[in-house]
């Protein structure tokens, strides 16, 4: 009994699902266009349909559907088969569909570790449920369309993974080491396996046509639809089941279908299903809202079982693996990403220098612009002349510099050969040394005055323009005198030093 009212729930779900997704009259996009341009009404069909997230009831059952071999339900996928050898699975609608006029899309996808997989899935529609058999799992010799994803290059000529549309009246024995190619009645190759995102197909059977159409599965957009291949004048029996089987073979792979949605076309302009008819709005208005609350006590009761088990995950073991093809592009994808890092880094780094540079010639162009304007007319006459006296002066200073240093290395050398002749030499030499020092520091002495009297002289004072503002230095009286002090307390050292060593000497 709890089964029944679980079921009874579904379809009411499932009921509501119709109106609330797929309103009445809508014309989506089908593939196929009238000969009047027009596209036929699509109206969803939950009795041959099944969708995740909650795809099975309880007791692991798919409402309307049938299962058999290694097929393994879950809440929001079937697994057709698991990646292991020699696997075979189905699932079935579990009445016959009698539509004229039909559209299928099923959603899946076929993943395995290897480069190439096998075997491959089929979608049916058959005028027998699928026994278990060779072709994909399912029976050969089958009476309706096959539409086949075929993973494994059996006749070695390297068109496969392809797509094969093969019709059987019952009589025909599927060439399955030629990869069916002399069977096929449509055919496009199209590689659907370890695709990021799930691959759909759409199969839109319209006027004696069978149309297939493929979103290959690069993107999210789900209505990135290809042409894959068109067969007219295709004669299916007029009632019969939906199916869907794979198999695996020596190789293999997880063959998961996540949808498989069923719609009836209806021609333009012909009369409405009267089901659409017999549901009055006030009762569509209820449904919807016991949907909504149906689909609230779901979500509240996820919640619920999340909280009680955190350590579950929802994640299929698959996913804790990762495939060759997303690891390569994972890999492009961090490489990408850290080029672009360093390219932004870079830029940064640019940007900075830019900043400086711009800093110093916004410097440079101000101070110019300073001694201009501070350049009074009547001096303007004469900048060179003063220039002139200006760089004179500063040679003259730095050519007293020089002699300068020079006296102070030959200081060095005499307090230097002082040093090594230290205890050889008599106290006569020591103090002819210090004379000769004395002298020495006489002309430093006598060169610093001379510098200061011209620096500080009255009549030979020169107007020097502004420098441009500089870092605060010592001035060069400052120096001289600093190293002059510096001169003679070293001297005094030295003769202390030498005044306490010859003292010494005197002991031994
Ligand atoms: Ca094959
Ligand atoms: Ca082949």
């Amino acid at each position: 009994m709890a089964v029944s009212i679980e079921q009874m729930s579904a379809a009411l779900c499932l009921v509501i699902l119709t109106l609330v997704l797929h309103p009445a009259n809508c014309d989506v996009a089908t593939g196929v266009i009238d000969t009047a341009g027009e596209a036929p009404h699509r109206r969803f069909e939950y009795k041959y349909s099944f969708k995740g997230p909650h795809l099975t009831q309880s007791d692991g059952s798919i409402p309307f559907w049938v299962h058999t071999g290694n097929a393994i339900p879950s809440a929001d996928q079937i697994r057709i088969t698991p990646s292991l050898r020699s696997q075979k699975g189905s699932v079935w609608t579990k009445n016959t569909v009698n539509f004229e006029n039909w559209e299928a899309e099923v959603t899946f996808r076929v993943s395995g570790r290897g480069r190439t997989g096998a075997d491959g899935l089929a979608i049916w529609f058959t005028s027998g449920q699928g026994l278990e058999g060779p072709v994909y799992g399912a029976a050969d010799s089958w009476n309706g369309v096959g539409i086949f994803f075929d993973s494994f290059d059996n006749d070695g000529k390297k068109n496969n993974p392809a797509i094969l549309i093969v019709g059987n009246n019952g009589n025909l024995v599927y060439d399955h080491q030629n990869d069916g190619t002399t069977q096929a009645l449509g055919t496009c190759l199209r590689d659907f396996r370890n695709k990021p995102y799930p691959v759909r197909a759409k199969m839109t059977y319209y006027k004696k046509s069978l149309t297939v159409m493929i979103n290959n599965g690069f993107t999210p957009d789900r209505d990135d639809f290809e042409f894959c291949a068109k067969v007219d004048n295709m004669v299916i029996p007029e009632e019969g089941f939906f199916g869907i089987s794979a198999a695996t073979g020596g190789l293999a792979d997880d063959h998961d279908v996540l949808s498989f949605l069923l719609f009836r076309l209806t021609e333009p302009g012909q009369q409405q299903d009267p089901v659409e008819a017999e549901i009055p709005e006030e009762d569509k208005d209820k449904y919807r809202e016991e949907f909504e609350n149906f689909q609230q006590d779901l979500d509240k009761k996820k919640e619920d079982f999340q909280k009680e088990h955190p350590d579950v995950q929802g994640e299929p073991l698959n996913d804790i693996y990762e495939t060759v093809n997303d690891r390569e592009i994972r890999q492009v994808f961090e490489g990408q990403n850290r080029i672009h890092l360093e390219i932004k880094q870079l830029h940064r780094q640019l940007a900075m220098i830019l900043d400086e540079q711009r800093r110093y010639v916004s410097v440079v162009t101000e101070e110019i612009a300073k001694q201009q304007a501070q350049t009074p007319p009547a001096q303007a006459q004469a900048p060179s002349l003063e220039l002139d006296t200006v760089i004179a002066t500063q040679q003259e200073v730095l050519k007293n510099l020089n002699e300068l240093r020079d006296s102070f290395s030959e200081t060095l050398r005499q307090v230097a050969s002082v040093q090594q002749q230290g205890n050889a030499a008599g106290a006569y030499d020591s103090v002819q040394h210090f004379n000769d020092i004395k002298e020495h520091l006489h002309v430093v002495k006598r060169s610093v005055e001379h510098l200061v009297q011209r620096d500080v002289g009255p009549g030979e004072k020169v107007k020097c323009p502004d420098p441009p503002p500089m870092p605060a230095c010592l001035s060069t009286p400052h120096f001289l005198i600093f190293a002059a002090v510096q001169s003679v307390l070293f001297i005094g050292y030295m003769m202390y030093r030498s005044q306490q060593e010859a003292a010494a000497k005197k002991f031994f």
